[in-house]
């Protein structure tokens, strides 16, 4: 009798299901310097709170934007940010790169979030193992409501991928992917916490394993610089 209250208390506790809520194939996160932006009710495109007042994305997600609102710590794609602690701000100005796929957003006041670590240009050697994070499409198709993570490999050959080096990277691997909604967001190395590039196209989701790895926009440190120092 007691064993059987054992196994039973096994079966129904003891067996994680699989999740299938995923970036394409990541899993639930929170951090602080995520940022989602959109017009304060819905969010479009992710982006990273890199200084107390700015938050760097894609150019592509602020295309014919003005009055943009930024969530900041945002772990939840709707209002209730399931408990998790974050900021609604409003942009003030946005800065658009005259030719790289990135945007600086200045913030109408310092956010109480804790910046990113680092931000700069891509070091690492080919395979090093980066992390991106988003409310992006996942494998099966759907939306999740968490904010997901996957873990992809730089890829220094690019595959099939036509890229611009000197501003794009390619990463990575299998069938790990950002993929649509995913724009504007961060690709970082975790161990650093130094943020390395912008979510920014692909071909299609998850075919790295056919040639096909995400891109993303390299960090303009300079352009970066100039621009909060004005
Ligand atoms: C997009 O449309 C998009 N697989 C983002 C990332 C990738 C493809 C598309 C990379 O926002």
């Amino acid at each position: 009798m007691r064993y059987l209250f054992l196994v039973a208390l096994l079966l129904s506790c003891g067996s994680p299901t699989k999740s299938n809520l995923d970036i394409y194939y990541g899993k639930p996160t929170y951090e602080q310097f995520f940022t989602s932006i959109g017009d304060g009710s819905y969010y479009w495109c992710g982006g990273t709170l890199i200084e107390r007042q700015w938050v760097l994305t894609a150019k592509h997600c602020v295309n014919n934007w003005e009055d943009l609102k930024v969530k900041i710590g945002s772990q939840m794609k709707n209002d209730w940010n399931g408990g998790w602690k974050h900021e609604v701000l409003s942009v003030k100005q946005i800065i658009r790169h005259s030719s790289w796929d990135l945007a600086l957003l200045k913030l109408s006041e310092e956010s109480d979030m804790i910046p990113i670590r680092s931000y700069g240009s891509l070091d690492v050697p080919d395979q090093t193992m980066l992390h991106t994070y988003g409310f992006g499409r996942t494998e099966d198709g759907s939306y999740p409501n968490e904010l997901l993570t996957v873990g992809v490999r730089y890829q220094k050959d690019n595959g099939k991928n036509f890229i611009k080096p000197e501003r794009e990277f390619s990463a990575g691997h299998e069938k790990f992917d950002s993929c649509g909604g995913d724009s504007g967001g961060p690709i970082i190395h975790r161990p650093r916490q130094k943020l390395l590039g912008v979510v920014s196209w692909g071909i299609g989701c998850g075919k790295a394993d056919e040639g096909y790895p995400g891109v993303y926009s390299k960090i303009d440190v300079e352009w970066i610089r100039r621009e909060l120092e004005k």
